[in-house]
């Protein structure tokens, strides 16, 4: 057959496991202080084609300031890929951001708490030439519907943007991703809401960036079964318009190389399409 020479769906993609939260593996080194193991799991998701790493030190019981700044000292100077500082504390951005060489990016802004901490982060973006990663979290909460989502990107923009003076390209905004896999009714929609929110977002502002944190959309199924989903969603995702997204990296597979009844048993899901009594999973 014919060799296609066009590269489809590039996305800048954040490796998702230096995460406390998000990884056996990272939490058990973290935990033991053991920094060989925690660049070890870095080092291996930028060789598997991460552009990017997420960090995530906060755990119930841990000293995130410390966790934290050893790893960004040892990632800054020995691995070669931008960091992707996850916390919800504003003094720990800043300790990561100081110790950062290169452009560090901040995840996350939002408005829960109206636009304080927001601001705080937005002056550190500034100062260290951050990117941000900006979630549709407002005062109400957190962003399901299609029409909250822009809504909320919207203000997001005009936040970050026009008052703070982010470039549009510097800005990532979040949709949410949610699971759709609890069997719960009203959960059903929500993997489709997120990719008509992309849609409308991202034909609103061409120039921003759109990402999410991928692997949400399948919490609750087997490995096997979420690996699958992740990559059918990702693609329908890159399709409506995100330029980047928090993926176990390795695991991510063309839709190419999925079987088609597979793609359709999660693409039935993903919109909806379930009849009665129709259990794929
Ligand atoms: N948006 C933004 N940032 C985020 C998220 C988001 N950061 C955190 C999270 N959500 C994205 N990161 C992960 C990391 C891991 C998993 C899911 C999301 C995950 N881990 C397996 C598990 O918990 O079952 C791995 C288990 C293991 O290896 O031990 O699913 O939405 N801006």
């Amino acid at each position: 057959s014919a060799v296609s020479l066009r590269q489809e769906n590039a996305y800048f993609s954040i490796g998702e496991r230096c995460n406390a939260n998000g990884s056996k593996a990272w939490r058990v080194a973290q935990e033991a202080n053991d920094w060989d193991s925690c660049l070890a799991i870095g080092r291996e998701q930028v060789g598997e084609g991460s552009n990017s790493l997420d960090i995530c030190t906060a755990f119930v019981g841990r000293d995130e300031m410390f966790e934290m700044s050893e790893v960004i000292t040892r990632f800054t100077s020995s691995v070669n890929a931008p960091l992707v500082i996850d916390s919800t504390e504003t003094p720990i951005i800043e300790a990561a951001l100081k110790l950062h060489g290169g452009k560090p990016i901040i995840n996350s802004i939002n408005f829960e708490e109206g636009e304080g901490a927001a601001t705080d982060r937005m002056i550190l973006a500034k100062k260290f030439g951050a990117g941000v990663i900006a979630l549709t979290i407002d005062e109400v909460g957190m962003a399901k519907t299609v029409e909250d989502k822009v809504r909320i990107a919207r203000r997001l923009v005009d936040f970050a943007c026009n008052k703070h003076g982010l470039p549009q390209s510097d800005l990532m905004i979040d949709p949410l991703t949610f699971t759709i896999a609890t069997g719960n009714e009203d959960d059903r929609k929500l993997g489709l809401w997120t990719l008509e929110g992309i849609r409308q977002i991202r034909q609103e502002f061409p120039d921003i960036q759109i990402m999410l944190g991928l692997s949400n959309i399948s919490f609750g199924l087997n490995a096997a079964a979420r690996h699958v989903l992740n990559s059918v969603f990702l693609d329908h995702a890159v399709k409506a318009g995100m330029t980047g997204a928090i993926v176990h990296v390795s695991k991510i597979k063309p839709l190419h190389a999925i079987p088609p009844e597979e793609v359709k048993v999660m693409e039935d899901l993903i919109f909806d399409r379930r009849e009665e009594g129709y259990d794929p999973l």
